[in-house]
């Protein structure tokens, strides 16, 4: 075996049997793979038999295929290619990626920035405000980008990011994990709140999350657990950082693998839709969580309809525009945006957006080009690619133009 074949093999293992994390292995092996780092040419694991749940262990079903798309938010003109097909486990309502893409390819160099939004920052400084901390509590999040969260915080903070964004907070340059958790345990105690905005859908091994979460939580303290929820999911938010799309069941499930419970939960508008769960070392849920659990069972899995559907009305509005003389931009080089224009074809001729490292690239496995906004002028139509902002966007900018939504 080449090296990378053998690390390849031992990520695998540790993803798909090892069963100290948590793995029922009673299903067989999976069929699903991972892409290396080292290996762009795409090494796949993949053997025999079907794919499972990778929290529950039971047989999965192809719910999405959205082909062989660039990497969102590399953005070059030979972004890497891998396939994104999604499987969910009717089990317990989890949706996840068949095959996934070595974070470190993904998650190292990254040019998203949290702060950028203020709806985001607004968000985080709710939550913050509402917490009872004092000066010498210790608050993490894992995932804390640019520090848009805890530097809203008046006690004792850490985060934890892999990537190379500029942050204003301390941060430990790392991808969260048990044994991670255990040292800033052992060098800083306990932590009496948690933060994990986003983070849990983009890791192969939610487990090592969880367990690390259970390591490092005060036995009094809380921890937010926020992710986009699998009802209502958009196709376009289908990609290779996200692995998986979860429900309050599997978050219950994981958690209690683990030696935590769910005691609540609350429904967010952002991302489409996202879920904040409330983490402790004991407790029983509220009536918001088993209510979400109650409604799970009952989700629609319509992503590939849905995709098939918008692309074609998008494909007709940009078509009667162009023959109409007008110019077509995008706005937001949002990673769903990549997606949307990897899968539709549609062809915009530039791509607004305000994050300075994005600006002068590319969209992702395209010649597209990302500029600020002050380009937005030049165009007659502005499809929104970034339509989680709708309101904060559609309210700030000032666009003579047609705003068309992605999804009819
Ligand atoms: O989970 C993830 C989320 C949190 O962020 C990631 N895997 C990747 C990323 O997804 P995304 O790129 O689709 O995120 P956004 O936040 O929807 O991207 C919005 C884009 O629009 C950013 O590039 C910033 C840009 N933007 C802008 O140009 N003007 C955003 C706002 C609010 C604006 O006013
Ligand atoms: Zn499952």
């Amino acid at each position: 075996m080449t090296r990378v074949e053998t690390v390849a093999r031992a990520l695998y293992d540790l993803h798909c049997y090892a069963p100290d994390n948590g793995w029922d292995t009673t299903h067989g092996k999976s069929r699903r793979g991972l892409y290396m780092a080292d290996a762009r040419c795409a090494l796949k694991a993949d053997d025999d038999t079907f794919a499972a749940c990778r929290v529950c262990g039971a047989p999965t079903r192809i719910v999405a295929d959205l082909g062989s798309i660039p990497l969102a938010n590399s953005f070059t003109r030979d972004a890497p290619r891998f396939p994104v097909r999604v499987e969910v486990c009717d089990d317990c309502v989890l949706a996840q990626l068949e095959e996934t893409v070595d974070p470190s390819i993904m998650f190292c160099e990254y040019p998203y920035r949290s702060s950028l939004s203020s709806t985001f920052v607004a968000a985080a400084k709710t939550l913050v405000e509402a917490q009872d901390v004092t000066e010498n509590d210790f608050v993490v999040e894992i995932g804390s980008n640019d520090g848009y969260l805890l530097r809203h915080y008046q006690c004792r903070i850490l985060g934890v990011d892999p990537s190379d964004v500029p942050a204003d907070v301390p941060t430990r340059r790392e991808f969260f994990t048990e044994h991670l958790a255990e040292q800033i345990r052992a060098s800083h105690g306990p932590a009496r709140v948690m933060h994990a905005n986003n983070v849990i859908a983009h890791c192969p091994d939610p487990h090592t999350i969880m367990a690390g979460i259970k390591t490092l939580l005060d036995p009094d303290g809380v921890a937010y657990v926020e992710s986009p929820h699998v009802d209502g999911l958009a196709w376009d938010t289908l990609y290779h950082e996200h692995v998986f799309y979860w429900s309050a069941t599997a978050m219950c499930r994981l958690a209690d693998k683990h030696g935590l419970a769910v005691v609540d939960a609350e429904r967010l508008d952002v991302h489409g839709g996202s879920v904040r769960y409330h983490l402790r070392h004991r407790g029983v849920p509220t009536e918001a969580v088993l209510d979400l659990i109650g409604r799970e069972s009952s989700v629609r899995w319509t992503l590939d309809r849905d995709m098939t559907l918008d692309c074609e009305r998008l494909r007709r509005i940009v078509d009667r525009a162009r023959r109409a003389g007008k110019r077509v931009c995008g706005y937001g080089a949002a990673a769903k945006g990549a997606v949307l224009l990897a899968v539709s074809g549609v062809d915009v001729d530039f791509v607004c957006d305000t994050t300075p490292g994005k600006q002068g690239q590319v969209m992702p496995g395209t010649d597209i080009p990302i500029v600020d906004e002050s380009h937005l002028g030049y165009a007659d139509v502005a499809v929104l690619f970034a339509w989680n902002f709708h309101d904060e966007i559609v309210n700030r900018v000032e666009f003579d133009g047609e705003w068309v939504m992605p999804h009819g």
